[in-house]
């Protein structure tokens, strides 16, 4: 499984191109990205981060974080996730960065999913979809997602970097991932919705030897 990630982070590198600044997502797979990264620091204007993990990461090696007020829009994202369809339809949040990296994603021109084979699904939903909440909120959402057919659990002991709680959602049928994504962002005290549908990846690389790329 580590192998995997390490193939595909490394893989993501082809794709950073002298002066670029280079939006960095979160998780075990990006963290090998980060390392490729730091071994090509003085090729990059800088990197713009999904969480405060990654910018510690980032800033081991120096390399600077900017602000995405600052930078204005990207080339290049590069992000893990926990699922991916066919459709290059993602589930993210696993990291409990979902909300930074859809902003990344969103600011993005180019999102390059990096991934081990094992998060390869022909439907989304085995993973338990996670859902960024306001705290105070945590009781109204899950009751709208239990009337859906959802069995939400309060993922215990997290505090997202915005400050905010994580429910994470078990027993959906994504059937219609953008769909779903559309109709539960339109609930009160949702923040983020773990489905990246509305803006998928542009390009998977999967870690297998060689990587496959599409
Ligand atoms: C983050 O990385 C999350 O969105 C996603 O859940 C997670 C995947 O973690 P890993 O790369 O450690 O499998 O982008």
């Amino acid at each position: 499984m580590t192998e995997g990630k390490r193939l595909a982070a490394e893989k993501a590198i082809e794709y950073v191109e002298d002066g670029m600044i280079v939006g960095v997502g979160t998780g075990s797979t990006v963290a090998y990205f980060i390392d490729a990264l730091a071994r090509i620091k003085d090729r990059i204007a800088g990197t713009v981060s999904s969480s405060v993990k990654s910018t510690e990461h980032l800033q081991s090696y120096g390399i600077d974080v900017l602000d995405l007020n600052e930078t204005g829009p990207l080339s290049i994202y590069i992000d893990g996730a926990d699922e991916c369809d066919p459709n290059k339809f993602l589930i993210k949040g696993g990291g409990a960065a979902l909300t930074r990296e859809k902003i990344l994603a969103e600011a993005s021109e180019k999102f390059v999913c990096i991934i081990d084979p094992s998060k390869r699904v022909p439907v989304l939903g085995k993973f338990p979809l996670p859902i960024e909440v306001i705290p105070m909120a945590q009781s109204l959402v899950a009751r709208a997602i239990t009337k859906i057919g959802g069995d939400p659990r309060l993922r215990e002991g997290v505090v997202t970097d915005n400050g905010n709680a994580i429910l994470d959602v078990h027993g959906l049928q994504i059937t219609d991932p953008l769909a779903l994504e559309q109709s539960l962002n339109q609930i009160p005290g949702i923040v983020t919705v773990g489905l990246f549908a509305r803006r998928p990846a542009d390009i998977v690389i999967e870690g297998t030897e060689p990587p496959k790329v599409w």
